[in-house]
């Protein structure tokens, strides 16, 4: 007898897998365990079956969202799920459909959610540009979203509604079930970022992509990358070629340890590849200070003309570029303009905190010839809160990394139209250790517990400035101490969740957020996380 050889692959794939973990039985997964918490969770009875029949049925404008989903369900179910314009009628099938501005419907049948209007006059106003609609039926799975972004954060959903083992790379023994009911979600904030700092140790575009794909997972949709600094400078820039051939040298990390720099073209096949998974890039140069490495390339860039000592300690505050020469302002000119060049995205960094070895005066007249430069070149100006003292800040956006509850400073520069992102370092410092045993991490702001990570408001946590200034969260993680992507994950796991659900979810709940961040545990272990084991949480195994 002659056995298909589709039928022997579907056998041997299972045959071949890794066993599950021996342990208790995973916890169920319920429609209420995703992170962050979505909007409304309605359960009901019928859960939806994926089987090696499922079929991924997208339009050709949602091919990339269906690419990730397909990329993220395969390798543990080892099913093929096709990906098709038309599911044939009665075929199990997760469904993906957007309605784009302009009205056309790209899923034929799925019309635009009860003719609601958004702003642009069509779609689905709820929703918004990021929000969807995840329907599961016994007969299949709909997403429905206003656009892409919308799909994808559907998808980071549905892959927590799959057992934890769908995160495996190798197929697995499992039910693949996919708990029935409806959800509706979109974003309290519409910035949510993470930050990695590359210049005290730089990461490789390999580990700044793995990072890329495990914040996504959240819902995350800024990654700001910290490029340079006084140990080190990480992005190539033509007209100034020494700043990475010097600047980012072997021996350039803290300590003396590393080195290495983004080419033009590692960051703009960075920029693709968040670009892909719905996150944007927003890249900084810091100055007038924390500019040590760019003097030692340049020692035009100092006042005096004579070269500083590369620095590969931690000391901060000591550096400043010469305020008073003409030649700096062609330097951060051309530095913009090639930055915004290869930057898609709304915003260019420039930095700003620490200054002190800049007078208050000098600071002003740098800021007010800078920030209008950022303009010039087509972004939005956004520096650490510090740019708030200078007049031009009013079209920026400031990111507020202060310990305290209120800055009469940055709430005047708001009342004058400032923008603010929140990111207090004694809260959303991702390198900051867990408590004193930690082994990674700086601890100068506070020790931070998963519980002190989620236990604030970013839309009231400075009294001063009102919610509708604030356009987000952001956790920055400097790297001084953290060298690899191990070393990255155990500081960012799992507290970046928690800044993800501060930023995403109308709802703030510890002890539903525990319960589900618990859950999770099996999840990065299957992924092959590093994460920190927190005593504040009962970790599923
Ligand atoms: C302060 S916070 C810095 C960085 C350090 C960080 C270490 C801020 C805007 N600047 O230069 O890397 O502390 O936690």
């Amino acid at each position: 007898m002659r056995i298909p050889l589709a039928a022997l692959l579907a056998c041997a794939l299972p045959l071949t897998a890794a066993p599950a973990p021996a342990s208790a039985a995973p916890p169920a997964v319920t429609l209420d365990s995703v992170l962050p918490a979505p909007v409304s969770v309605r359960p009901s009875g019928s859960d939806f079956r994926l089987t090696a029949a499922t079929v991924i049925e997208a339009p050709a404008s949602a091919r990339n969202v269906a690419d990730r989903l397909a990329a993220a369900l395969r390798p543990a179910t080892g099913y093929r799920l096709p990906i098709v314009g038309h599911a044939r009628a009665g075929t199990p099938a997760i469904t993906l459909s957007t309605s784009h501005p302009g009205g056309s419907t790209a899923t034929a049948g799925a019309g635009s959610q009860a003719g609601a209007a958004s702003q642009a006059g069509h779609g689905d106003a709820t929703l918004g540009a990021e929000g969807y609609r995840l329907t599961v039926r016994r007969s299949g799975v709909t997403l429905r979203a206003n656009g892409n972004a919308g799909l994808y954060a559907g998808v980071q959903t549905l892959r927590q509604l799959l057992p934890a083992a769908i995160d495996a790379a190798t197929p697995q023994h499992v039910r693949w079930t996919v708990p029935g009911g409806d959800i509706v979600d979109y974003p309290r904030f519409a910035y949510r970022g993470a930050m990695l700092d590359l210049a005290r140790h730089f990461h490789t575009p390999g580990e700044v992509k793995r990072y890329i794909d495990d914040l996504s997972r959240f819902k995350i949709n800024y990654l700001h990358l910290h490029l340079a600094d006084d140990q080190g400078w990480r992005i190539q820039i033509d007209s100034w070629p020494r700043l990475t051939t010097v600047g980012g040298a072997p021996g350039t990390g803290v300590d003396g340890v590393g080195g290495g720099f983004l080419t033009k073209a590692d960051y703009r096949d960075l920029v693709r590849y968040a670009a892909d998974r719905y996150v944007t890039i927003v890249p900084e140069i810091d100055m007038p200070g924390h500019v040590n490495a760019a003097q030692v390339a340049y020692p035009e860039l100092t006042c005096d003309g004579v070269a500083p000592p590369p620095r590969t300690d931690t000391e901060v505050g000591y550096s400043s570029l010469c305020i008073g020469k003409e030649i700096t302002y062609r330097f951060v000119e051309d530095v913009i303009r090639e930055l915004a060049a290869m930057t898609p995205g709304p915003y260019i960094h420039i930095g700003g905190d620490e200054a002190h070895a800049t007078t208050t005066e000098d600071y002003l007249t740098f800021e007010q010839r800078v920030l209008p430069l950022v303009r010039k070149y087509g972004k939005t100006a956004y520096g650490w809160n510090e740019i708030s003292r200078a007049p031009s800040a009013s079209k920026a956006v400031a990111q507020y990394w202060g310990l305290d509850t209120s800055d009469a400073t940055l709430a005047a520069a708001v009342a004058r139209g400032t923008k603010v992102v929140m990111s207090p370092a004694n809260l959303a410092y991702l390198d900051m250790k867990y408590d004193p045993s930690t082994p990674l991490g700086l601890s100068w702001a506070a020790y931070i517990e998963v519980h002190d990570a989620y236990g604030w408001d970013p839309g009231t946590r400075l009294a001063d400035v009102p919610a509708s200034a604030v356009l987000g969260v952001e956790a920055p993680l400097w790297s001084e101490t953290l060298r690899s992507i191990d070393d990255i994950e155990f500081m960012a796991f799992p507290r970046l969740p928690a800044i993800a659900e501060l930023g995403w979810s109308a709802t703030h709940d510890w002890e539903s957020f525990r319960a589900r961040l618990g859950a999770y545990g099996p999840r990065w272990v299957f992924q092959g996380v590093n994460f920190y084991r927190s005593p504040q949480i009962d970790w599923a195994h």
